[in-house]
């Protein structure tokens, strides 16, 4: 088990400079967005191997093989709220179902309002990376994330949209909705990885 690995009610070690949370508070920017099962999809485009879309309605998307993680959740606020188990879709069961290109480096996640956050393919693929439905065996709430929000248990919340509604595949990195304004590229708690201007060369994109 990793250093960034906690099981329900361990007390394991905080990334430097986060504070243990109690409860689950909502952090996020904008309005908490209406679900309306009949205009959802969620779609997959962009560098996709065969070159054409992908698209689930929510049923379908509900029908996925669910899978269970347990994480922790790092706001760069400096909270952490530790031992969740997030459950839903694999992010590596999309990539089976949507191969991307050979040549993809980085996927862009899409959310309700155009929030948006980039990622490194591999960080996208981690093993313990899902599409979560559920925390702690009950579906999500609205202003969690419900229906689908993405979960990357090894970078800051951030990193991980709530309101999901698509996956881009990119050939080159891009910057996402906070990425632009101020947050690092890459995101890892346990580098304190916080804002654009920590970045070395090749953690991204000239801002
Ligand atoms: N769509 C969307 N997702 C988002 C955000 C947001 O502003 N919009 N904020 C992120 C941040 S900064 C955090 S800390 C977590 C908070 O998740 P929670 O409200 O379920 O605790 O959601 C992340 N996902
Ligand atoms: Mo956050």
């Amino acid at each position: 088990m990793g250093q960034s690995e906690s099981r329900k009610g361990e007390h394991l070690q905080l990334p430097p400079g986060q504070r243990l949370q109690r409860g689950w508070p909502v952090t996020h920017y904008g309005p908490v967005p209406k679900f309306r099962p009949e205009r959802w999809e969620f779609r997959v485009f962009g560098a996709t191997a065969d070159g054409d879309k992908r698209c689930w309605t929510h049923d379908e998307f509900s029908a996925l093989p669910y899978e269970t993680v347990v994480a922790d959740l790092h706001c760069v606020t400096k909270y952490s709220v530790l031992g969740a188990e997030w459950g839903g879709v694999a992010t590596r069961t999309i990539l089976d179902l949507a191969p991307p290109a050979p040549d993809v480096t980085h996927v862009m996640v899409w959310a309700e309002y155009g929030y948006s956050s980039n990622l490194r393919l591999s960080d996208f693929a981690s093993e313990r990376s899902v599409f979560a439905t559920h925390k702690d065996g009950e579906l999500l709430t609205a202003e969690h994330g419900f229906p689908v929000r993405l979960v990357v248990p090894h970078l800051y919340a951030w990193k991980g949209p709530k309101w999901v509604r698509g996956v881009e595949y990119m050939t080159a990195d891009r910057r996402g909705f906070w990425e632009e304004r101020g947050y690092h590229n890459v995101g890892d708690p346990w580098r304190e990885q916080r804002y654009s201007y920590q970045e070395e060369p090749g953690d991204g994109p000239e801002l």
